[in-house]
C-alpha cells in the first residue's frame, strides 16, 4: 500500500498524466543528473520505452534525442559531441540489427578512448532463446558479447533489481583511466516496468563518480626527477591524450626549451606556431619531426599522452639508441606494452606529474642551473619550410603544392586555405582517407584544441557524424568536416541530420572521384589498381535536395569567392564539393612501409 502512494506521487514528477512511471524515467534521470543533455541514436522496437522515458524527459527541460539516420552515425555523433564537451556522450539502439550498425561507431570510440555509455534494448526477457524478431540474447546474435570485444564494459540487465548498479558499472567504465564505451543491454519489459520508489534514488554525488582520481606513482616519478637533473637536453612527443596536463606541459617545455613532436592525433593539442613545436611524427608526418628522434644532442625523450601506435612509432620499436632516452608517461598504463625497452614508464595524472617537473627546473634554475637554447646549426632538424602561412619549425614535403596555384586544385593549397580563412574558432574534424594524410602535413589550425582525427580505429564516415556531434557541443562555432567523396557516399545522409539541427557543419568533400588512399596506396604499393574508381557525383546537388547550402569549387575563384562568414554565420550546414588533383600524391609513404608493401 505505502509503495502504491510513493509510486503515484513519482508520476506526478517524471510521466505524463496517463502513464505511470518506468524503470526508463530511471535512466534517463540518471542521465539527467550527469548533465547529459542529448542522447543520439534511432528508435523503434524495444528501445521504444526509453524513447518515451526521453520524451518525458524533453517535456520538463531535460534531455533530447538526435535522431541520426543510421545507428553507426549516431555513435560517430556522439563521439564527437563527448570529445567536444568532455561530457559522456551517449548513443542507444534497438536490439538486433540497431545495435549490429552501432558497433563500428563504439569500436571507434574504444580505439580513441572517447567516454560512451551505450544503451542497447533486447527483446522482452521471457521471449528469450524462442527466436524472437530481432532477439539479441546469449542464445542468438548475442550483442552483449559483440560489445564486449570493444568496450570496457558490456553487460545484460537480466533482472530489474540489477538496473542500477550495473548503469553506475557502466557510467563508472567510461572514465578509465583509459576511458571508453560502455555497453548496457537492457530487455524492453525492464524499461518499461513500473518504477517503484525501492528503484532508487539519485545521488547527489553522482558527478563525483565522473572524476578522474588517478594520481602520479611517485617512486616513478622521483626517478624521473633524478633523469631531469642529468639531461642535457630535452625533447617531447605528445599524444592525443595529452590534453588534461597541456598548460602544464607547455610551460615545462618552455622551461627546458625543449623541441615538441606530435602523433597525428597529438596535434591538436598545440598552436602549430608554437616556437617549440616541429611536427608530427609518423604518418603523413614532417621530416623535422623525424629529425628530433635522430638528434644525438638529445638524452632525454619523453612520450606523453601517447599510445604509440602503428601510425605514430612504427620502426622505432626496435631502435635501441631511441628506447634508451625514452620515458613513457601517461595517466593509465593501458599503453604502456608500446615501450616494453623504454628507460622509465611513469603513470598518473598529467597535469600533476609536469606541474612537479616543471618546479623542479625552477628551483634548479634558482641554484644556477639553465636550459641550453636549441641551436638549429647544430640539430640534425631539416631545413625549414619555405611555404608562406607554414608554420616556421616545420619542414613540408611539397612546399610548393601548398601555394600552388594549379588547377585542379591541389590538396594542399586547398588545407592552406582552410586554415588561414576559416574563423579561429573553427572545429576541424578529419574524416578517414586522404584527408588524413592532407591534413596531417599541410592543415595548420590557428587555435589548438580544435582539431580532430579518428585514426584509433580509422573508420570511413566517421568524421560526417563527429562533426555533427561536435556542433551539437558547440553552438554557434563552426565546424568542417573534411571527407572524401567515399566517405560521404557511405554515410552523407548525415548531412540531413545537420540541415534538421540547423548546425553550421560546413562539409568539405575531396571530390577525386576514387578512393583515393586505395588508389594511390595500391600505386604506391606495386598491388593491382583495382576496385577503387567511383562515379562522378554532383555532391553539391545532393546537398540542396537535402535542404543545405552546396557549392561546387572547381577552381581556385571558387574557391576565393566563397563568403565564409556568410557560410559560417547563417544557420544550417553547407557543403563544399571541391574538385581536387586526383594525381597529387598524398604524403602516406610511411603507411605503406607499415603495411608491408
Ligand atoms: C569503414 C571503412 N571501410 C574501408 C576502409 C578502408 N579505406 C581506408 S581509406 C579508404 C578510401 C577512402 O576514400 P575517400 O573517402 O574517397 O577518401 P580519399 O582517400 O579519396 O580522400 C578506404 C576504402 C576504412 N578505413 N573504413
Amino acid at each position: 500500500m505505502k509503495e502504491d502512494v510513493q509510486q503515484i506521487q513519482l508520476s506526478d514528477d517524471s510521466a505524463s498524466p496517463d502513464r505511470p512511471p518506468e524503470l526508463g524515467d530511471l535512466v534517463v534521470e540518471y542521465l539527467e543528473q550527469l548533465g547529459v543533455k542529448f542522447v543520439f541514436g534511432v528508435p523503434g522496437g524495444a528501445i521504444e520505452p526509453l524513447y518515451d522515458a526521453m520524451a518525458r524527459s524533453s517535456r520538463r527541460g531535460g534531455l533530447r534525442p538526435i535522431l541520426a539516420r543510421h545507428e553507426a552515425g549516431a555513435a560517430f555523433m556522439a563521439d564527437g559531441y563527448a570529445r567536444e564537451t568532455g561530457k559522456l556522450g551517449v548513443c542507444c539502439s534497438t536490439t538486433g540489427p540497431g545495435a549490429t550498425n552501432l558497433i563500428t561507431g563504439v569500436a571507434s570510440a574504444f580505439a580513441e578512448n572517447t567516454p560512451l555509455l551505450v544503451i542497447t534494448a533486447q527483446t522482452a526477457l521471457p521471449k528469450f532463446g524462442k527466436r524472437a524478431l530481432q532477439e539479441s540474447s546469449c542464445t542468438a546474435v548475442n550483442t552483449v558479447a559483440m560489445f564486449q570485444s570493444c568496450c570496457r564494459f558490456s553487460s545484460l540487465v537480466s533482472h530489474r533489481g540489477q538496473l542500477e548498479s550495473k548503469l553506475l558499472s557502466a557510467i563508472m567504465a567510461t572514465q578509465g583511466p583509459p576511458p571508453g564505451p560502455a555497453h548496457l543491454s537492457i530487455p524492453m519489459d525492464i524499461l518499461c516496468a513500473p518504477r517503484r520508489m525501492r528503484d532508487g534514488e539519485l545521488s547527489p554525488r553522482l558527478n563525483s563518480l565522473l572524476k578522474n582520481r588517478i594520481l602520479a606513482d611517485l617512486q616513478a616519478l622521483d626517478q624521473l626527477c633524478v633523469e631531469l637533473d642529468k639531461a642535457q637536453r630535452i625533447a617531447l612527443i605528445i599524444g592525443d591524450g595529452c590534453g588534461e596536463g597541456i598548460a602544464q606541459l607547455l610551460e615545462f617545455a618552455e622551461l627546458t626549451n625543449a623541441p615538441i613532436i606530435s602523433g597525428p592525433s597529438g596535434k591538436r593539442w598545440i598552436d602549430p606556431h608554437h616556437p617549440n613545436y616541429v611536427g608530427v611524427l609518423g604518418f603523413a608526418g614532417h621530416a623535422s619531426a623525424t629529425a628530433i628522434l635522430r638528434d644525438e644532442g638529445i638524452d632525454l625523450i619523453l612520450a606523453v599522452g601517447t599510445r604509440l601506435g602503428e601510425l605514430v612509432f612504427s620502426g622505432w620499436e626496435e631502435d635501441a639508441a631511441l628506447q634508451e632516452k625514452l620515458v613513457h608517461i601517461d595517466v593509465s598504463t593501458a599503453h604502456f606494452h608500446r615501450s616494453p625497452m623504454a628507460r622509465l614508464h611513469v603513470c598518473g595524472t598529467l597535469s600533476g606529474i609536469f606541474r612537479s617537473l616543471a618546479e623542479r627546473v625552477r628551483e634548479a634554475c634558482t641554484r644556477g642551473g639553465s636550459w641550453p637554447e636549441p641551436d638549429p646549426s647544430e640539430s640534425a632538424a631539416a631545413p625549414r619550410a619555405v611555404a608562406s602561412n607554414a608554420p616556421p619549425q616545420i619542414t613540408l614535403k611539397h612546399p610548393g603544392s601548398f601555394v600552388s596555384d594549379a588547377v585542379p586544385i591541389k590538396p594542399p593549397r586547398l588545407m592552406n586555405e582552410l586554415a588561414r580563412r576559416f574563423p579561429e574558432n573553427t572545429r576541424f574534424i578529419i574524416d578517414a582517407g586522404n584527408s588524413w594524410a592532407w591534413a596531417t602535413h599541410y592543415l595548420f589550425p590557428r587555435s589548438s584544441g580544435l582539431y580532430r582525427v579518428g585514426m584509433g580505429f580509422g573508420s570511413m564516415a566517421w568524421g560526417i557524424g563527429a562533426a555533427v556531434g561536435t556542433a551539437i557541443g558547440c553552438p554557434g562555432s563552426p565546424v568542417v568536416c573534411l571527407t572524401g567523396d567515399g566517405s560521404f557516399m557511405m554515410s552523407s545522409m548525415e548531412l540531413s541530420v545537420a540541415v534538421a539541427e540547423q548546425l553550421p557543419v560546413i562539409f568539405v568533400v575531396l571530390n577525386d572521384q576514387a578512393l583515393g588512399m586505395v588508389k594511390h596506396g595500391q600505386r604506391m604499393g606495386g598491388g593491382e589498381p583495382i576496385a577503387f574508381e567511383l562515379p562522378p557525383v554532383d555532391f553539391a546537388l545532393l546537398a540542396r535536395s537535402l535542404g543545405a547550402r552546396g557549392i561546387s569549387v572547381r577552381t581556385l575563384e571558387d574557391l576565393e569567392n566563397l563568403d565564409i562568414e556568410k557560410i559560417c554565420t547563417t544557420p544550417g550546414p553547407t557543403l563544399l564539393d571541391v574538385y581536387i588533383d586526383p594525381e597529387e600524391v598524398p604524403p602516406m609513404g610511411s603507411r605503406m612501409k607499415t603495411l608491408g608493401r
